[in-house]
């Protein structure tokens, strides 16, 4: 791969509404696009994942921008590579990190795909046209979460997550339950309990969620495996799985029946597909997450989430599930339920300039 130049943007856009778990309300999402242009002329995109503060993760749009710029685009420079594979053996003597490293590598994905003519898709070895799509409910109350359910229902959405904490949990989904009897729906505590409120966690097996995503902290390996024996409810683990290893891990333990794939939490769509490969082969389904993004890494999801194994619809919803408008186009859209996987060489979507430039920052050139 012939690199010329890499361009880092950071933008910044206010969410359509707040965006509340227990760790906090999100009214507004900075983010990282990564621009890798080649010497023909032609850039792959990606996007750093961070957040403004590490609420999520330890990163933050700073310190990727730091390893970026300091660590990950120097090694680039002095070494070339022939596949976006080769990045991840690259970067790995570089500890974590992982948004940094994903927002990078997966500009060099699309880049590779488009000097190949190949939708992205393809490239990862995707067998769906479509995908199925999943929206998340983080709303402040129980009637604005009945609300914004009522919305998106009608939008097609085929699955509900539900962020749920000690504070608003088994009223909150029985009431849901109750409007709903037949929804798919499942619950996202964003690691809000510990061992000690196993009873909560238990009575949630009242309502045949799909899962219970990450209900203890991320190193609580040991305790959700324990926690797994003890209720019905499929455990869905996402802070905890940062890495191949921590997926094998996690499976052999018992500690989840299910994994929320984010290419920018494991560190590029190269380790996503390794997840991926594993759980097939164990029984084990896998979705894939959001990141409350911006459409690259929203192009990113559709293609990954295209792989045979993304059998549980994820968290990937329309560019207006977040955004007034969208930084590229065309922007992604939900019909009946589903996304259609584009064809066209990359991530298939282009890029809406005039947007990208009112939602800049800051703006960063290195030339190789
Ligand atoms: O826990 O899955 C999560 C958003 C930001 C950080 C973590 C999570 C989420 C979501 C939203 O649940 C997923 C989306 O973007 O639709
Ligand atoms: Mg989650």
């Amino acid at each position: 791969m012939n690199i010329a130049q890499i361009r880092l943007r950071v933008i910044c856009m206010p969410l359509k509404s707040p965006f509340h778990t227990h760790l906090g309300t999100v009214t507004e999402r900075e983010g990282i696009i990564v621009e890798v242009m080649d010497s023909d002329g032609v850039s792959g995109f990606g996007e750093g994942v961070a957040f403004s503060t590490p609420w999520y993760t330890e990163e933050t749009v700073k310190t990727s921008l730091h390893i970026l710029s300091d660590v990950l685009i120097p090694l680039l420079k002095k070494k070339q590579i022939n596949h976006p594979e080769d990045a991840a053996g690259l970067f790995k003597k570089i500890k974590r990190n992982h948004m940094a490293k994903a927002g990078l590598e997966m500009a060099l994905w699309d880049l590779y795909a488009k000097k190949n003519l190949i939708s992205l898709s393809s490239l990862l070895g995707g067998t769906r046209g479509e995908v199925a799509s999943g929206v998340v409910i983080a709303a402040d109350s129980l009637s604005n979460s009945l609300t914004q359910i009522e919305k998106y229902l009608e939008a097609g959405y085929q699955r509900f997550k539900i962020k749920i904490s000690p504070r608003q949990d088994y009223s909150l989904i029985a009431e849901i339950r109750r409007q709903y009897p037949e929804l798919p729906i499942m619950a996202d505590a964003n690691s809000a309990y510990t061992l000690k409120d196993i009873d909560s966690i238990k009575a949630l097996d009242d309502f045949n969620l799909l899962m219970i995503e990450q209900p203890l902290a991320s190193d609580d390996i040991i305790e959700h495996s324990l926690l797994q024996k003890e209720i019905r409810t499929p455990i869905c683990l996402d802070e905890s799985i940062v890495s191949f290893e921590d997926a094998r891990k996690a499976i052999e333990l018992g500690s989840c029946k299910v994994i929320n794939i984010k290419a920018g939490r494991v560190g590029g769509l190269y380790e996503a597909k390794r997840i991926h490969d594993y759980c097939v082969g164990r029984g084990i389904e896998v979705w894939c997450g959001g990141m409350i993004e911006f459409g690259i890494s929203r192009a990113h999801n559709v293609a990954l989430a295209s792989l045979p194994g993304f059998t549980v619809p994820g968290d990937i919803s329309a560019s207006n599930r977040f955004w007034e408008e969208d930084i590229i186009t065309p922007e992604v859209t939900v019909e009946n339920g589903f996304v259609t996987v584009p064809k066209g060489p990359g991530i298939g979507y282009g890029i809406n300039e005039k947007r990208l430039r009112e939602t800049t920052q800051f703006e960063k050139i290195i030339t190789f």
